[in-house]
């Protein structure tokens, strides 16, 4: 009987596109449209969330290998609103709810346009974080985060240092392409 299931086992592994089911990101590749990721921040007086459009476009000319689509994030601070590296940036849905609790795997491809350099991703809401260092060039980076509350959107933004944890954001543009969140068992 076991040898039976580890056949199966075998052959469904075989017939599923590897990896492509676990990806929780709601259109991580960008190849038509960059919805339903939007942008957000906060109004200075530090009680209500807006809409922040201006924040993410759609990238056509200059995407990961060559695709169709990337999101590019441009940021500029304005002095009528706060930003934090938790609630502010361009916001990603995920399709399912990811509880409290389990480590969370997110794999991209970015690249830092006009001296942007440390890129922050987060739990939204924070309980959550990581940040990585982008170059000038497409590269892949990989950050495991640690769901303190459960999670069904993650935020993406630019932090002025590498420093783990919550920070105020940087100004700067970069590019962001095949985003890819699953549960992790590390
Ligand atoms: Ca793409």
């Amino acid at each position: 009987m076991e040898k039976v299931w580890i056949v199966l086992g075998i052959i469904s592994g075989w017939l599923m596109p590897l990896g492509a089911e676990d990806n929780l990101v709601i259109n991580g590749d960008f190849e038509d449209e960059i919805e339903p990721w939007y942008g957000q921040k906060l109004a200075a007086d530090g009680e209500k969330f807006v809409p922040a459009p201006e924040l993410i476009s759609h990238e056509t000319k200059d995407a990961y290998n060559k695709s169709k689509g990337a999101l590019k994030f441009t940021f500029e601070k304005d002095p009528e609103f706060l930003y934090h590296s938790h609630n502010s940036g361009a916001i990603c849905k995920l399709s399912e709810m990811v509880s409290a609790g389990n480590k969370l795997k997110v794999v991209f491809y970015a690249k830092s346009l006009d001296g942007a350099y440390h890129l922050s991703v987060s739990r939204l809401w924070g309980g959550g974080t990581a940040t990585v260092e982008l170059s000038d060039k497409w590269e892949k980076h990989e950050v495991i985060l640690d769901l303190e509350s459960d999670t069904n959107a993650l935020v993406f933004a630019l932090a002025p240092t590498r420093q783990e944890g919550i920070q105020k954001l940087a100004d700067g543009v970069f590019l962001l392409d095949q985003v890819n969140a699953t549960v992790s068992t590390k």
